[in-house]
Formats: structure tokens, C-alpha cells, sequence
């Protein structure tokens, strides 16, 4: 898609604060570091996009964003610090839950894994929800320009292997480098097919 705008519309925590847009909308996830800002710039074509996301304040709540005036992109906090205390995350899991749960125009989740490392228990439990909650799952593999192309498929097969109870079998994950852009073009047909009708 060329993204001709792209802005943020506001943050959230509880449904009374989504953005009352009734547009279809696709959310991001993963592990803090797993280059979700990176991948949302380059999706996007704008390098400040989702640095609004990492300002003070922000880093733990939904944040919304408007694209063409026709989609929006839901930033989910990164999950997966250390130290984080308890508390702290169960303020987050009730915050995703809900949203993932009682966002009607939600069509999917992106869910991004750093093509380095197995999938942890925070990205089982994500794809968990996203399965009591019924929303597609779209896999997208991160940081691909770091393996070699002769390593690739081993590398896949094994950490679809670590979360294989709540994939399809025949899942095809999206490769994706924000370095190069390679796999762009696949995650943009994807997004499209998942958002029309
Ligand atoms: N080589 C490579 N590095 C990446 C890629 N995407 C992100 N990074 C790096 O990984 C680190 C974390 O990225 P960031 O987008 O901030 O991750 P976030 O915490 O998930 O938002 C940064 O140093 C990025 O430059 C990628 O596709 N390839
Ligand atoms: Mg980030």
C-alpha cells in the first residue's frame, strides 16, 4: 500500500478510550526488542512513526495510528522485560486481553518473533489469546537479513515447531528484514487480504 498519511490518532488502556473510528484495524505485538518500531516505520515509509510510542508515558499503553484515513495500526507494548513486576504485568495482560477480546474492527494481529531466537512462553501465551479471542494471528519473522539464506528454513521450521499447537500447519510466515525491506510487498498483500470486505 502507498501510505500517502500516517498519524498518531491517541493512546488507550480501557475500551471507553479506543478511538471511536470504525475502520478495520491491525495490531502489532512481540517481545520488547523484537523490532516492532523498526518494522511499523518501514511498513509505513515514516521513521518517526512509532518512535512516538517509546516516549515517556506511552510505552505502556495501546497507541493508535491512522494510515490513509482508512487503517489503523494498533502499537502493543512490548512484552518481556526483565524485572518487570508483577503487578506491572498483569496491568498489561488485562489491558491486551480486553483489547484483543472486545475490539470488533480488530482483523489481526501481527505477531512478530526475531527470526534468531525459539518463540518464549510471553509469545505462546500472546498466540493463546489471540486463539480464545479469534483473531488471526499474521507471523512475521524479524531481522531475516541476520541469517543466511541457506539457514533460513531450518531456522523457521524449528521455532514454528515451539509454538506448532496454535499454527495451522501449512503457516506461512512472513520473512521480514526492516534493513532491507525485503518482505514488505508480502506483509502489505497480507494486510490487504485480512482488511478488505
Ligand atoms: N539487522 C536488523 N536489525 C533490526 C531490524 N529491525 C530492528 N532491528 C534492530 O533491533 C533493535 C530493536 O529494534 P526496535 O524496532 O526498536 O524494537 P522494538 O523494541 O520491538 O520496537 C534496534 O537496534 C534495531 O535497529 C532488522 O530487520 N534487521
Ligand atoms: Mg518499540
Amino acid at each position: 500500500m502507498k501510505v500517502s498519511s500516517a498519524k498518531f490518532i491517541k493512546s488507550a488502556v480501557k475500551p471507553e478510550q479506543y478511538p471511536d473510528k470504525n475502520l478495520p484495524e491491525i495490531a502489532f505485538a512481540g517481545r520488547s526488542n523484537v523490532g516492532k518500531s523498526s518494522l511499523i516505520n518501514s511498513l509505513t515509509g515514516r521513521k518517526g512513526l512509532a518512535q512516538i510510542s517509546k516516549t515517556p508515558g506511552k510505552t505502556r499503553l495501546l497507541n493508535f495510528f491512522i494510515l490513509n484515513d482508512k487503517l489503523v495500526f494498533t502499537d502493543m507494548p512490548g512484552y518481556g522485560f526483565a524485572n518487570v513486576p508483577v503487578s506491572e504485568k498483569s496491568k498489561w495482560g488485562k489491558m491486551v486481553e480486553t483489547y484483543l477480546e472486545e475490539r470488533k474492527q480488530l482483523k489481526a494481529v501481527v505477531l512478530l518473533l526475531d527470526s534468531r531466537r525459539a518463540p518464549n512462553e510471553d509469545d505462546r501465551l500472546l498466540l493463546d489469546w489471540l486463539a480464545h479471542a479469534e483473531v488471526p494471528a499474521i507471523l512475521v519473522f524479524t531481522k531475516i537479513d541476520k541469517i543466511p539464506k541457506t539457514r533460513r528454513a531450518g531456522h523457521i521450521k524449528s521455532a514454528l515447531s515451539a509454538i506448532s499447537e496454535f499454527i495451522e500447519e501449512d503457516t506461512r510466515p512472513v520473512l521480514y528484514s526492516s534493513l532491507t525491506g525485503e518482505g514488505k510487498r508480502e506483509l502489505w498483500a497480507v494486510i490487504r487480504h485480512v482488511t478488505v470486505g
